[in-house]
């Protein structure tokens, strides 16, 4: 396997991508993606791994010095031979010695080929739109397929989608590309927040999931900016939030980054796997109602807290349910206190909150870590779903 070196994306593909794929970066525009492609050839660097890239936007130097800005130290091009470069005065002296565009797909393919019959070539790394404008499509792709003569060469493009969906689709149907990532931006529920989408894996089809993240200090940090924890009043909510971050450190995020939070309200942050995400747990006294709905506003998933051995508390729990629901936001319960004698099954909480079976319970005890990571680790799955 070859690793992305992205954080999340590697676990979710199941440890990077086979040896021989192809890989394509599509990056809506607007949204600052370009850090993929650098991770990923760092991360193959770092790997011991011999690279070919080929971009002919810039120069050899102009590219270092981008990557070296986006990536911090972590890209080191200077010292080693493991790097050869086609770039921007390749294509240059190409477009003086051939005349026509195809004399010039020729070269173009001929010097691909070339480098990886005299050199051991791992990995190519390829920036696709100027080629793409040079020659069309699949021209552009064919000539960049002439360093996959190894059947064992991977192949990462990145590409500026101008076209959206039915682009995707080519790569996808007509392309027959193994790996498709969408870096994109969405407006729902937090406005222009960033995704990175798995719309299409050749090899684990049940793989489509849709990452929410941020760039922190050059690198590529899967982040949940608002997860809401609510419930009728003594349910365990903070509680529940104490425990999920026991031992984490508060990250200091810009005000952009996460909105300041009620004095009354739990706030905790988490590092959980690769992700990190902030709690927003909700008062539960009935007077504090008015805090709920802009707690709500722009919560990624919210987990209601519920006491499984005081079904006199379930009409607040449904009201609750109800504000949840009219926002569309994704919610699981936690049915809580589920080590005291009393509480109540699944089954039958799910019968009384007349829950559609697709939220799932979990019976916990909010005082167990593992419990409380459990919910979270449901939450994370159901947020990050993904329906292309
Ligand atoms: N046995 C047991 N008790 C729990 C559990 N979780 C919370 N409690 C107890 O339930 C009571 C309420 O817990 P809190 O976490 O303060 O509940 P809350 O929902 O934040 O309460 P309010 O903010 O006042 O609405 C406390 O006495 C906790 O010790 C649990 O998993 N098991
Ligand atoms: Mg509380």
């Amino acid at each position: 396997m070859i690793s992305t070196g992205v954080a999340g994306l590697d676990e979710l593909l199941g440890k990077g991508v086979p040896r021989g794929s192809r890989v394509l970066y599509s990056l809506e525009p607007g949204v600052d993606g370009q850090l993929f492609m650098i991770t990923s050839l760092s991360c193959s660097l770092k790997k011991g791994l011999s690279c070919l890239v080929i971009h002919p936007n810039a120069t050899v130097g102009a590219f270092r010095n981008d990557a070296v800005t986006r990536c911090g130290a972590r890209l080191d091009l200077e010292k080693t031979g493991q790097v050869i470069f086609l770039d921007a005065i390749d294509r240059e002296r190409i477009q003086k010695s051939a005349k026509t565009p195809e004399a010039q797909a020729r070269e173009w393919q001929a010097r691909i080929e070339k480098i990886c019959s005299e050199n051991r070539v791992d990995v190519i790394f390829a920036y696709l739109d100027l080629l793409n404008e040079d020659f069309g499509l699949s021209t552009a792709l064919q000539i960049l397929e002439a360093g996959k003569s190894g059947e064992k060469t991977t192949l990462f493009i990145e590409h500026l989608n101008l076209e959206g969906k039915k682009l995707i689709d080519r790569f996808i149907r007509e392309f027959h590309f193994d790996l498709v990532m969408a870096v994109r931006s969405s407006d729902r529920p937090v406005p222009h927040f960033t995704y990175f989408t798995i719309v299409h894996s050749s090899w684990n089809a049940s793989v489509s999931r849709s990452v929410p993240f941020i760039i922190s200090e050059n690198r590529i940090v899967p982040y949940i900016p608002k997860i809401v924890v609510t419930g009728p009043a003594q349910s365990g909510k903070s509680t529940f939030v104490a425990t999920a971050t026991e031992g984490n450190r508060p990250q200091d995020r810009t005000s952009q980054e996460r909105e300041p939070v009620p004095e009354v309200m739990d706030y905790g942050w988490l590092r959980w796997r690769d992700f990190e995400i902030s709690l927003h747990g909700t008062p539960g006294q009935g007077e504090f109602d008015p805090l709920i709905p802009p707690a709500l506003k722009h919560a990624m998933g919210v987990v209601l807290i519920i006491d499984a051995t005081k079904p006199d508390t379930f009409p607040r729990a449904r009201q609750l349910i109800g504000m949840i629901s009219k926002r569309k936001i994704p919610f699981i319960v936690a049915a809580n206190k589920s080590d005291l004698a009393g509480s109540m099954a699944a089954g039958t909480i799910r019968k009384e909150l007349d829950l559609n079976k697709v939220i799932p319970i979990c019976p916990v005890a909010a005082t167990r870590p593992d419990d409380v990571h459990k919910v979270l680790e449901a939450l994370v799955d159901y947020i990050t779903q993904y329906s292309p």
